[in-house]
């Protein structure tokens, strides 16, 4: 039953950020996704191992599942837990693979990437650490995938992914799961679900946009089902193939609908969205946006309202792209701080070494230690218990949180579909004009240092390097980045952050304006790119 069949390596199997991601059309090619995953069995010897697997629903997750499964059965996997109809959120399968003491799981998603025949796919693949495999792993596994010669498959009919329970396929179990169970659990232990409720009697108003992903029925169960926030507060809540033609991406350009709902004038007291896997959120009030940046900020600043953290946090984490306003908090509440890559991986080693307990991006991610994903539907929770506690609205905690620390006027502006040719030499020009610069002016900015970003990881000593940074004197910084999850070409991120201890109440685009003339005079951006601004900011 088990064939093995020849095949051809493909040379651009490198995973970036978070796993590999690609076009869907390039995904399908012929034993393209086959060749990716015995590149990943070549190199962790999944026999007699146990996995989790699923995905966000996007096109060719069916697909993809089903090879999967025939896949881990003839390399002699012993079980694979597997959410029904091939169904997992990344902070799900985070949790389960922690709570079932797996080996490790597959989340088939391309997170926030827009999905469907012409969008894109990707493939996830964790650890036994509940975390994206670091990237000594992704290297092996990309050399394997440049030598690979033949893959191992399962002949069989599909698997039924519909029903829950255990069957067999040859040796190896497959046990079908209902995941959203397992994830309220989780959650029910973190929170404090009365205290919710309460809220939600009292007439509170709440609107969370799955953007036709993921995150549907596990945001129905929780919100409406179990907290009583009214029929239909859950907008586009079921999982499509296409995400319905949406962008999955939860921020003020790609979350449209729940955007114009709360900048109404009959807006709800709360609006939240999530991207395609659950990973991601975005959390605005009434006619308000939080930045990701604020959010970790203010979610930090309240640990104690929280039944988990009420006891204390060990520290908090920051991807450094991320603005500065969380290290302001941990420094008032003496925690540990610490600055990495972006890549939620970075976060793992501090977290397992009882480092860190919260952790977040600019990029709309934020979460804890209770597993080693960024997990969307938590940061709801965690606000929706702050308004509980408080009886404040999220422009209320926000404006005083600016008030008690300071306000970080921050945004990131996204160059796409650059040729990476001309994208890596923009940056490596870029990197040597930085030194001359320490101790100069940039306009009416004063440099204080300008480098490449090196992060030296406390835990195991690896060294990686992401990015480069202008640190100015006022506490303002400019950064650049290329992107690690576009599926074709380069997207170049200038992400600018303004601090300002007394200017509360300020346009963000207009504060940010002078460094982002500066950083886009400095980079040569429209020389070099043709692009007189940003495709996309956020
Ligand atoms: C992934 C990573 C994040 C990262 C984000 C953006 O998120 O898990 O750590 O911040 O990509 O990365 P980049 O700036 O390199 O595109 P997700 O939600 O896409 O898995």
């Amino acid at each position: 039953m088990i064939q093995v069949i020849p095949t051809t390596p493909y040379d651009d199997q490198k995973m970036g950020t978070a796993g590999l991601r690609k076009k869907s059309k390039v995904v399908m090619q012929e034993h393209y996704f086959e060749n990716f995953l015995q590149s990943i069995f070549n190199t962790i010897h999944p026999e007699g191992k146990t996995f989790v697997v699923g995905g966000d629903g996007r096109f060719y997750n069916d697909i993809a599942v089903q090879k999967l499964i025939k896949m881990a059965a003839a390399n002699g996997v012993k079980k694979l837990i597997v959410g029904q109809n091939g169904f997992l959120s990344t902070p799900a399968s985070s949790n389960i693979i922690l709570k079932r003491h797996t080996d490790g799981g597959f989340v088939l998603s391309a997170s926030h990437n827009p999905g469907g025949e012409n969008g894109d796919f990707g493939i996830k693949f964790a650890t036994e650490t509940g975390g994206q495999c670091s990237g000594q792993v992704s290297e092996q596994i990309y050399a394997n995938s440049k030598n690979i010669r033949e893959f191992k498959i399962f002949d069989a009919p599909n698997i039924d992914l519909s029903h829950l329970g255990s069957q067999k396929l040859g040796d190896m179990e497959i046990e079908v799961i209902d995941t959203v169970n397992d994830y309220v659990e989780l959650m029910q232990k973190i929170f404090d679900f009365d205290a919710l409720k309460k809220l939600f009697a009292k007439g509170f108003t709440m609107r969370f946009d799955a953007m036709n992903a993921v995150t549907g029925p596990y945001a129905i169960r929780i919100f409406e089902e179990i907290l009583g926030a009214a029929k239909g507060s859950v907008l586009n809540a079921t999982p499509k193939p296409d995400f319905g033609g949406l962008h999955p991406d939860p921020n003020l350009v790609y979350a449209k609908e729940l955007v114009n709902i709360m900048y109404s004038d009959d807006a709800p007291d709360f609006g939240a969205a999530n991207d395609g896997d659950g990973d991601r959120n975005m959390i605005l009030g009434k006619k308000f946006f939080v930045t990701p940046s604020d959010s970790l900020a203010i979610l930090t600043d309240n640990y104690n309202l929280i039944p988990a953290y009420k006891d204390g946090i060990f520290g908090v984490a920051k991807s450094m792209a991320t603005s500065t306003a969380v290290a302001r908090v941990a420094q008032e509440k003496k925690i540990g701080y610490y600055e990495v890559p972006t890549g939620w991986k970075y976060f793992v080693n501090l977290m397992d070494s009882n480092r860190i307990t919260f952790c977040g991006e600019e990029s709309f991610g934020t979460g804890s230690s209770h597993i080693r994903e960024k997990d969307g539907i938590w940061a709801v929770l965690f606000w929706l218990s702050i308004i509980a506690a408080t009886g404040k609205s999220v422009e209320q905690i926000t404006r005083e949180h600016w008030k008690k620390y300071g306000r970080s006027y921050y945004l990131r502006f996204d160059f796409d579909g650059i040729p990476t040719d001309v994208a890596n030499k923009l940056m490596s020009d870029l990197e040597a004009k930085l030194p001359p610069l320490n101790g100069q002016k940039l306009g009416s900015y004063e440099v204080v240092k300008a480098e490449k970003f090196v992060y030296n990881d406390p835990v195991d000593h690896s060294s990686t390097s992401n990015g480069l940074r202008i640190l100015f004197a006022d506490g303002s910084r400019i950064v650049y980045r290329l992107s690690g999850t576009s599926s074709s070409g380069a997207t170049l991120r200038v992400y600018i952050e303004k601090f300002s201890r007394d200017n509360l109440d300020s346009d963000p685009r207009q504060m940010v304006d002078e460094l982002l003339k500066i950083a886009a005079e400095l980079a040569e951006i429209e020389k070099r790119t043709g692009k007189t601004k940003a495709d996309v900011t956020t």
